[in-house]
């Protein structure tokens, strides 16, 4: 009888900038595991924070809050573009979704790239998010000989997902779990981050107050250093990522989190109910040579992709992930979304 297949977790490091000289030295420290003191989740102003404090802080907790990213106005225009979105929405379950992963009180919006422009322009491409994103999520091949010639090629993130949750009163918790699962990620227990450890990076700004009582995002810091195969996540170790309307919270896919139980359905401490929804504006980014976990060419419609900046065609799936990744006809994707453009010299074909 042929042997049945057994799936060994076997530790793949996942996309990092290959070595320029010596490999890096065995690290120092104690391994993190759940048993290990939960690190301090820092809370940033985001009009006087820097990239370097937030990645520093990621690094550290797998978590970070920033404080008024976005405006009033820049909420209002979101969710006049997202309501009628959520509002066709269905609970998990109805429409075809299999299992159990979402409460049924949850609504949802995706493609929002092409659905808001703001969603597009204010939360993909808000300068501190890409500011992270690029410093954790960007490849460097270092070595790849063609011949006598060393082509050194960078490969920058890419837009991996975009979805509007909307948690209703009464819904349960979501099971916690990590993100990066998607990518088939197994870790072994680290000491500390390395940078390259990271398969994505999650963004959730808030739409409404999110509160512990209405379903705010909860997460167990320190989390992403952790061997994956410990388990299962102990819920008393989350921490709740409490948000002002604008208000963002970061996280490294490889931390375990959820989205919490809404309990407005019930008498507040004033023996009243007052039934608030959960609004929270999400998106992931990616390596530049990893799948993207929500199709953006199938969602998005060209037209669309085509009326907003450049840097954020590439972001979206349009950028060619050097050295060849993502080619149409040997031609890098922007010269096919825009046909009429000149060759630039950076371009590769
Ligand atoms: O709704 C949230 O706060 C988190 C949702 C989430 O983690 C997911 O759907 O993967
Ligand atoms: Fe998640």
């Amino acid at each position: 009888m042929a042997p049945s297949a057994v799936e060994i977790p076997i530790p793949v490091r996942k996309a990092f900038s290959t070595p320029t000289s010596t490999p890096q030295p065995a690290q120092n420290g104690e391994l993190k595991s759940p048993s290990s003191p939960l690190p301090e989740v820092k809370t940033f102003s985001g009009s006087t924070c820097t990239v370097d404090e937030l990645v520093a802080a990621l690094r550290v907790a797998g978590g970070v809050v920033v404080r008024g990213l976005l405006n009033a106005e820049e909420l209002a225009s979101l969710e006049t573009d997202t309501r009628p979105w959520l509002d066709k929405d269905t609970a998990w379950g109805e429409g075809g979704g299999a299992g159990d992963f979402f409460p049924q009180e949850t609504r949802r919006a995706f493609g929002m790239v092409s659905k808001s422009k703001t969603f597009a322009e204010r939360i993909v491409g808000h300068p501190l998010w890409i500011g992270v994103t690029n410093a954790l999520l960007t490849s460097t091949l270092n070595w790849n000989w063609i011949g006598d010639k060393n082509e050194v090629s960078v490969s920058p993130p890419q837009l991996n997902n975009t979805i509007v949750f909307s948690i209703g009163p009464g819904a349960r918790d979501q099971a916690l779990h990590r993100d990066d699962a998607i990518h088939h990620v197994y870790h072994p227990a680290a000491a500390t981050h390395e940078i390259g450890r990271d398969a994505g990076i999650g963004f959730f700004v808030a739409g409404k107050k999110t509160t512990k009582r209405n379903g705010a995002t909860r997460f167990i810091p320190g989390s992403h250093l952790w061997d994956y195969a410990a388990g299962p996540p102990n819920e008393s170790q989350t921490f709740y990522a409490e948000l002002e309307p604008g208000d963002g919270f970061m996280i490294l896919s490889g931390c375990f989190h959820g989205g919490s139980a809404n309990g407005t359905d019930q008498p507040n401490e004033a023996g009243q109910v007052v039934p608030e929804e959960r609004l929270v504006y999400s998106t992931f980014m990616t390596r530049g040579y990893l799948r993207q976990e929500e199709n953006q060419y199938l969602v998005n419609p060209v037209e669309k992709v085509r009326e907003l900046p450049e840097s954020l065609q590439e972001l979206v799936g349009y950028g060619l992930s050097k050295p060849f990744l993502g080619w149409v006809d040997l031609k890098d994707p922007m010269l096919w979304l825009h046909p009429e453009r000149p060759k630039k010299s950076g371009d590769l074909f």
